[in-house]
């Protein structure tokens, strides 16, 4: 699967893919972090389409994800998935933090996206440990992978060094596998 999964360190607006992931809360009415970065530069047709999609079905549960246009973003979507907030590890964190990577891989496969990139969903804000998630999403996504065509290629977004170590090491480990 490691073929299909790449690293890049940045800023997840600039990547070049068919979908990107927001991690977004379950308002749907945007943020900080990636999420004000990613309604900065999709700019306010992107809000509109969530509040839409609020309007229709309500708020986001965690471990849900909803999908809607880009706006000015050069990506075909936005997917807005909600992680869950780091309350020390009991509270189903883990199996959240998965359900997010796996229903948004579901809609960009359901949706014939041959791309995504996922920034390190729950990282900030929620305060998630950082080597905790990085293997939860490895492991999410790397299953996913196994059993599904598309998406064919993953970026793993990372913003900082922390995160960028922790990708590169979990590849090399599949890689060695
Ligand atoms: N590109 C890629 N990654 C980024 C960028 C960017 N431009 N900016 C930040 N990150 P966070 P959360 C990284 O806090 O923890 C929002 O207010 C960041 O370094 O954005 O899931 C939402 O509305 C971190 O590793 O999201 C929610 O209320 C990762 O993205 C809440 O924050 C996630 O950090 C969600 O919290």
């Amino acid at each position: 699967m490691q073929h299909r999964i790449e690293i890049i360190q940045g800023d997840i607006t600039q990547v070049n893919a068919e979908a990107i992931v927001n991690a977004a809360n379950s308002s749907l009415m945007g943020g900080g972090g990636v999420d004000g970065a990613i309604h900065r530069a999709a700019g306010p047709e992107l809000l509109s389409e969530c509040r839409e999609v609020r309007q229709r079905h309500g708020e986001c549960p965690t471990g849900q994800a909803v999908i809607t246009g880009a706006g000015k973003l050069p990506a075909s979507a936005v997917v807005h998935a909600v992680g869950p907030v780091w309350h020390g590890g009991e509270a189903g964190e883990a199996e959240l933090l998965a359900s997010a990577y796996r229903n948004s891989l579901q809609l960009v496969s359901d949706n014939s996206l041959r791309s995504v990139a996922f920034p390190n969903i729950s990282t900030g804000v929620y305060g998630y440990p950082k080597t905790l998630a990085a293997e939860v999403a490895w492991r999410a996504v790397s299953d996913f992978l196994r059993t599904h065509p598309l998406p064919e290629q993953v970026y793993f977004v990372c913003y900082d060094e922390e995160n960028t170590r922790l990708y590169q090491r979990l590849l090399a480990e599949t890689a060695s596998e």
